[in-house]
């Protein structure tokens, strides 16, 4: 087939087929951030309680080794320090730490000064020589438990295909390779989470392996009206108890069937160039481009979602794109959007049926084709801009270097890792947390049982669902909101580039699907790493002692590209008990042909508009505070005037006001106006030794968290219900597990999860309590968007943080502190019984990149159905 005619990435789209097509879409966001605290409730408490407890404390706790645990060393870079030589500030002789010493510059010879680091170690210490530091070592951890969250094995993947193959699933399936239009066929395997109460039953206590069941979602082309559906098979391993039925249950439409209008794209823009070569004339003439059937200067990008007509009408709106062949390997994206638009009639599956119902050019919109072509040899017809490449639309480097610049820039490098991973059981472990993952198709990663000192803070946290709603005046950026779900978080989560993404001495870990019939591994595309926030979490300076502590963060880490939109995902872990929840957005804006549309988005090149557009990420939160029955606090900060007994007048102060939630009738909140609110989650069976309730308090961090500015959309109506605030209290439900459901963008007037249905006025007090939050932007792209939007800006992030949680500040357990004495003759310092560090690091900026692969390899192809 000779067409170069795509309908925009996302317009071609089954689920399955879409992973490796270059998408073009736009979101953006996410989720970042370290900072760091840490330490032991014990020290707090006796603290608190005796103060002549506190000084028996030993002035210098030794660091904890963790005993029990399988922690032995592997290397997860072969690397040795042989890159590049580098100096080093501690293998010199210590001196008093006033002399200047000079050293000397590699690259220019010229004499620098730098003053020595006193080194309080060197005698307790062999100082190496120069270059000698190996490749921080990595520990492997060993999980308490089985991940019950960890996804399906290769093995059950295998198992459950063949199983709906064979005949008595009843769901007549051919497999992915030889599909056709006309057929059914498995896009996605993976598991469904067990239900929180048997999770719990065996992570808590003694309790068995929860039932495992698989998610098997299946297109089905046989049919008039073709549709997706999930099956539920289980319990596994396959034996004759093994059931296959539609998965209904937390699906509160009642079914997950869903109308698939994506099924016949393939023969759609065959139609469409069919279609395009009638009127080629018009298009040289406008836009300088044409499409027909055997070659095309443009594509075609559609809507998401579609329209709906009244009468059941399917109706699709394509917007002509500039096809650019002279960028090389640069992808101009979604930069090169041109004037053209065309209404399409594509309801059922016959060509015949399907119509051109008209096309929009210049502000005008025309019936028929023969209409624009009269106007065009008109007097005064307007025609505008044409679309072109330009240099700030390629990501190539430009300009000169910057002073310096070509020199190592800060890198950050450490001796000895302080995690443990379990990379088999999808386990990690940082000072006082731990924590489970698992990851899938639609929404990627999500923690599991985040433990801190022992005890779970989180159940579940994780995305839930992406929402990038465009607006403007022409029928494409109007009617584009697209639900990223359905394209897949999962599949778009490439290998990271080390020393980018995350620093090179980070841990990485590989992640799996089972789509399309194969197994496909993605290796190094989660990271884990300790960072240094850059500003201390702690510090005082009184007269006689100054006490300062680092500010090291834990950070998982990964980044899913759908379409044209980078999205880094970002949850960091601090010494002060807190956990970030950040994302940050780059890649191509989805922008729009600047025409008409001056109240939509700044002209930022001469045929584009850098198109409005709100992206909301929604995620699922649920924490267990001591204990799963919890209740949802609001202090308020108000403004009071209050007559007190010590004066006869009345003062204007202010005070503050406690709530707590009673019901989901009043559970979708908004981050309050002048940030008066403390919103927190509490357990109130369980006070504190003031009386007062334990909880998490969740903030906004960087940037605004939003919620979607189009009140009850003409583009996504009942699918993107959880836009509409900031932050929702439910009920934990086993029947409300997902906020939403990859295939709601396919009928939005009817979503198979439909997230107004959870709030039923259930109660929330002292309940197991589920909070629902958006991180997100207002994005209105400028010149700066260009060629890429950048995470500088791009960025949104709320932190759960202990509030009453602990008795005092976990941060005085970190041995990563100073205090410096001042009040005797001599100045006395406390190291805490830190282990110094005195090797050289290499500065190793860019590693070997040379078997970088961003996509996934397929491992194993699942086994064919027989007779298929
Ligand atoms: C099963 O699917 C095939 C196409 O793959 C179709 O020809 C056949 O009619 C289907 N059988 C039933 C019972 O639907
Ligand atoms: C989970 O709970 C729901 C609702 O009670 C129930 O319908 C479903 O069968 C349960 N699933 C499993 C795997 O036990
Ligand atoms: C199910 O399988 C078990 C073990 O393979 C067997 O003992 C049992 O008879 C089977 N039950 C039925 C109803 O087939
Ligand atoms: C398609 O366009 C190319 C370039 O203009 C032209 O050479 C070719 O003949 C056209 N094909 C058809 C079927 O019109
Ligand atoms: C299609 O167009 C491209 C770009 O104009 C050109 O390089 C290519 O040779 C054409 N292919 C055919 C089959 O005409
Ligand atoms: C960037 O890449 C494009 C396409 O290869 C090339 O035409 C352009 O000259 C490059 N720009 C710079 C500044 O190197
Ligand atoms: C949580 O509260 C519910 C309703 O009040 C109660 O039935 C349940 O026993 C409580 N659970 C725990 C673990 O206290
Ligand atoms: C979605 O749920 C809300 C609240 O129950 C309801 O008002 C609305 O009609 C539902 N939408 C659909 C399409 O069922
Ligand atoms: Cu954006």
């Amino acid at each position: 087939m000779a067409t170069f005619i795509s309908f925009s990435y996302k317009a071609f789209a089954n689920c399955a087929t879409l992973q490796r097509e270059p998408l073009t879409h736009a979101g953006l966001l996410v989720a970042q951030t370290g900072m760091a605290r840490l330490l032991n409730c014990l020290v707090s408490v006796l603290i608190f309680v005796s103060y002549f407890v506190v000084t028996v404390i030993p002035a210098t706790t030794p660091y904890i080794e963790r005993t029990g645990e399988d922690r032995h060393a592997y290397s997860m870079h072969s690397r040795e320090a042989r890159e590049r030589q580098a100096f080093s500030l501690h293998s010199r002789t210590p001196s008093d730490g006033s002399d200047p010493q000079s050293i000397r510059s590699r690259s220019t010879g010229k004499e620098i000064t730098t003053f020595s680091v006193r080194n309080a170690f060197a005698s307790t210490v062999n100082v190496p020589r120069e270059g000698t530091c190996p490749a921080p070592i990595a520990l492997v951890g060993k999980a308490p438990k089985k991940n019950i969250w960890a996804g399906l094995t290769n093995q059950e993947a295998k198992a459950i295909l063949a199983y709906v193959y064979g005949s008595n699933s009843g769901l007549n399936l051919t497999t992915y390779e030889k599909k056709g239009l006309w057929d059914n066929y498995v896009y996605l395997i993976e598991q469904i989470m067990p239900n929180k109460t048997d999770a719990l039953a065996y992570i808590d206590s003694d309790g068995p392996l929860p039932d495992r069941y698989a998610r098997v979602a299946v297109s089905f082309g046989v049919v008039e009206d073709p549709y997706y559906e999930d099956y539920i098979v289980g319990p596994l391993p396959i034996s004759n108890k093994t059931k296959v039925e539609p998965l209904t249950y937390f699906h509160n439409k009642g079914s997950s069937k869903q109308y698939n209008y994506r099924h016949d794209d393939d023969l759609r823009s065959l139609w469409t160039s069919q279609l395009c070569e009638q009127f080629q004339d018009i298009t040289l003439a406008l836009l300088g481009t044409y499409i027909n059937t055997t070659n095309a200067t443009s594509i075609l990008q559609g809507i998401d979602p579609l329209w709906w007509e009244e009468d059941g009408r399917v109706i699709e709106w394509v917007q002509f794109r500039l096809r650019a062949t002279n960028t090389g390997s640069y992808s101009t994206g979604t930069l090169l959007p041109q004037g053209l638009y065309l209404k399409l009639d594509i309801t059922g599956r016959d060509p015949a049926g399907w119509k051109l119902l008209g096309l929009y050019y210049g502000g005008v919109y025309y019936e028929t084709v023969e209409d624009l072509r009269a106007a065009i040899s008109e007097p005064g017809f307007v025609r505008t801009e044409k679309a072109e490449v330009t240099q700030s639309m390629l990501t190539n480097r430009t300009g000169k270097a910057l002073p310096y610049d070509a020199e190592a820039p800060p890198i950050q490098t450490q001796r000895q890792k302080r995690w443990t991973l379990d990379k088999k059981e999808k386990y990690v472990k940082w000072m006082d947390f731990a924590f489970y993952w698992g990851f899938n198709n639609d929404i990627a990663v999500t923690l599991y049982d985040i433990k801190y000192k022992g005890e779970r803070i989180f159940y579940q946290l994780g995305l839930e669902e992406a929402l990038a709603h465009y607006a403007g005046s022409d029928p494409k950026s109007s009617q584009t909101a697209f639900l990223d779900s359905y394209y897949g978080f999962g599949p778009s989560t490439y290998q990271l580039v080390k020393g980018y993404d995350c620093p090179w001495n980070a841990d990485y870990a590989d992640t799996v699907l089972h789509t399309q019939d194969v197994t496909v591994t993605t290796k190094d595309s989660i990271c884990f790493f300790e960072s240094d926030a850059g500003f201390p979490i702690q510090r005082h300076t009184s007269p006689l002692l100054v006490s300062v502590t680092k500010n090291i963060a834990f950070n998982m880490r990964y980044v899913s590209t759908v379409g044209n939109y980078d999205y880094l995902f970002n949850y960091a872990f601090l010494l002060d008990g807190s956990v970030e929840v950040t994302v940050r957005a780059s890649g191509h804006i989805q922008s729009a042909y600047y025409y008409g549309n001056e109240e939509y988005g700044y002209k930022i090149q001469k045929h584009l508009s850098g198109s409005m557009h709100d992206h909301v990420l929604a995620f699922k939160a649920d924490l267990d505070i001591k204990g799963s029955n919890n209740s949802f606090e609001t202090t308020s900060f108000v403004p009071a005037t209050v007559k007190y007994p010590w004066d006869q007048t009345e003062r204007k102060t202010m005070k503050i006001e406690r709530s707590i939630l009673e019901t989901e009738d009043d559970a979708k909140i908004n981050w309050a106006p002048n940030g008066a609110n403390i919103y927190t989650v509490i357990n109130k069976d369980t006070p504190n030794i003031w009386g007062e309730y334990p909880g998490y308090r969740i903030a906004p961090g960087h940037g605004t968290p939003i919620h979607s500015t189009v009140v009850d959309s003409s583009s996504v109506k009942d699918a993107a219900n959880f836009a509409t605030h900031h932050l929702y209290v439910t009920k934990q439900k086993d029947t409300e597990q997902r906020l939403s459901h990859s295939s709601n963008n396919m009928d939005p007037r009817d979503p198979v999860i439909n997230f107004s249905k959870f709030f039923d006025g259930e109660s929330l007090e002292q309940e197991d309590i589920v909070l629902w939050f958006n991180l997100g932007m207002h994005h209105l792209p400028h010149t700066g968007d260009l060629p890429t939007t950048l995470m500088s800006t791009a960025q949104s992030s709320v932190i759960f943080s202990p509030h009453n949680y602990l008795l005092s500040d976990p941060t005085r357990q970190t041995v990563q502190q100073i205090e410096i004495d001042v009040a005797g003759e001599e100045v006395k310092i406390d190291h805490n019984g830190k282990k110094p560090d005195v090797c050289s690091a290499s500065l190793v900026v860019d590693g070997d990149y040379t078997r970088y692969i961003p996509y996934g390899d397929t491992e194993s192809k699942l086994p064919e159905c027989e007779g298929c």
